[in-house]
């Protein structure tokens, strides 16, 4: 490893520590102070590399939220005070049933990464008979969160599941939620009054709007007030989407539990043959064989999504798509659209620059964002496009080495923006330079 490598691991290390709670690491002191689902996963994945027992207890502690019905609930307060909106009390979690008796969580879920860190942690282990006991310990739990997610959030055995909320996806205020959330929430009678912390932490101009929060907390009160049953949430959701991110995400963890079933002599079945399902589905409903990207599809309207965003190349991820798909997909990649091999700019965007509303640094309409560069980066990496997959390393590495560890970034000029000291830029940072060192 370079001497440059060497700090930019030691930073990253320094990160990890500063947002660490105890059992659990944050992703930002000040902006986000609790434990979030796919946060952790990633950052499971980048304190395996220097700390297997800090990072089996990251994940252990996602877990302790857990809900009875296997799902995963997309925040855990484990300090309910700390200031955040919405918070503990906004969710209300301990209206059903199903949800942990000693802890309050949100109540909707986010991407399902889990399987993939376990996986992660085993592979990279310096003690692997303490890995295995820990693969044998998380299954029963991962395997709960993989029933959940088929069973409700795929009633009708599609192969995809379905999110109900922005928030499910990870990348709140994307132009892809545009078309499905204009006809929501027009009656402001039905947004409970509340008050957002997260645009006093940081500069209005790189967070959501206003009026992207009411129909986040419109669609949360929604769900709120069916207890958090999803049967309820479905039939009453004026948002219903099967996402190309989730669902290329769904598709790997998929694989990633059959392969720790296998490791630990556990059936590898149904979760082998759900992957399947789910790529052939992902490829049958979700390609957009005009532009050579994947694309959305909203259930309520019933029409694709046409926009395209960064994410919809991460079915590279889990090896979905075939030799043909992957050139097109290659070809819009290695464009202006996105960046260019040797252009002045970073690799990727969030959204297609040329796209409608493009905003360098507006949070997902836009900016870099670390770990979808990640996904796309060993994505292209298991497909054999490597050039391509060297010119987004290359991006992963200099965004947070040149501009510090920052949410996010402007992608022509590099600038950090939102939150400062994020940790899943610093994890996966450390899982990328530690892919290296493995070579
Ligand atoms: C809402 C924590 C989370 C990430 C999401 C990101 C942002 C939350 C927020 O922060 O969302 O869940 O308050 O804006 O969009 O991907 O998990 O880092």
């Amino acid at each position: 490893m370079s001497t440059a490598d060497d700090v930019l691991k030691k930073q990253a290390i320094e990160v990890l520590d500063r947002n660490r709670m105890g059992n659990y690491t944050c992703p930002s002191k000040k902006l986000y102070p609790h434990q979030w689902s796919w946060d952790s996963a990633f950052i499971a994945m980048g304190l395996a590399t220097f700390n297997q027992s800090r990072a089996q207890q990251e994940l252990w502690s996602l877990f302790k939220g857990q809900w009875n019905d296997g799902r995963i609930p997309h925040i855990i307060f484990h300090y309910p005070d700390r200031e955040y909106f919405p918070g503990a009390e906004f969710w209300q979690s301990s209206c059903s049933e199903e949800a942990p008796a000693h802890l309050f969580t949100s109540g909707i879920i986010q991407p399902p990464v889990h399987a993939t860190s376990v996986l992660s942690i085993y592979k990279y282990a310096r003690d692997t008979s303490l890995a295995r006991t820990f693969l044998s310990v998380l299954f029963p739990r991962l395997k709960a969160w993989h029933h959940y997610l088929h069973s409700k959030r795929d009633p009708n055995d599609e192969g995809l599941v379905y999110i109900c909320h922005p928030w499910e996806s990870g990348r709140d205020n994307s132009p892809l939620w545009d078309f499905p959330l204009e006809n929501i929430a027009g009656n402001t009678d039905e947004i409970p009054s509340y008050e957002r912390v997260d645009n006093t932490v940081i500069n209005p101009s790189e967070r959501p709007e206003d009026t992207d929060y009411d129909r986040y907390i419109y669609l949360a009160n929604i769900f709120k007030n069916c207890r958090y049953e999803d049967y309820f949430m479905l039939a009453q959701s004026p948002f219903v989407v099967h996402d190309v991110l989730f669902n290329s995400l769904w598709c790997q963890a998929n694989r990633d539990l059959a392969e720790i079933a296998r490791i630990i002599g556990e059936d590898p079945e149904p979760f082998q043959g759900w992957a399947g399902q789910t790529a052939q589905a992902v490829n049958g409903k979700l390609w957009d064989p005009g532009h050579g990207i994947y694309i959305d599809y909203d259930l309520v309207n019933r029409q694709h999504l046409d926009v395209h965003v960064a994410s919809g190349f991460t079915p590279l991820f889990a090896g979905i798509p075939d030799e043909p798909k992957k050139e097109a997909m290659l070809d819009y990649l290695n464009s202006t659209c996105f960046c260019r091999l040797g252009d002045d700019c970073y690799a990727l965007p969030s959204y297609d620059k040329c796209g409608p509303g493009y905003a360098p640094r507006k949070y997902w309409r836009g900016p870099v964002w670390i770990n979808i560069n990640w996904l796309i980066y060993k994505g292209l990496v298991r497909n054999g496009l490597n050039k391509y997959a060297r010119w987004v390393r290359r991006s992963i590495l200099q965004l947070p080495g040149k501009f510090g560890f920052h949410e996010y970034f402007e992608p022509e000029l590099g600038k950090g923006l939102g939150a400062s000291n994020f940790s899943w830029t610093a994890a996966l940072v450390l899982d990328t330079l530690y892919d290296e060192e493995l070579k």
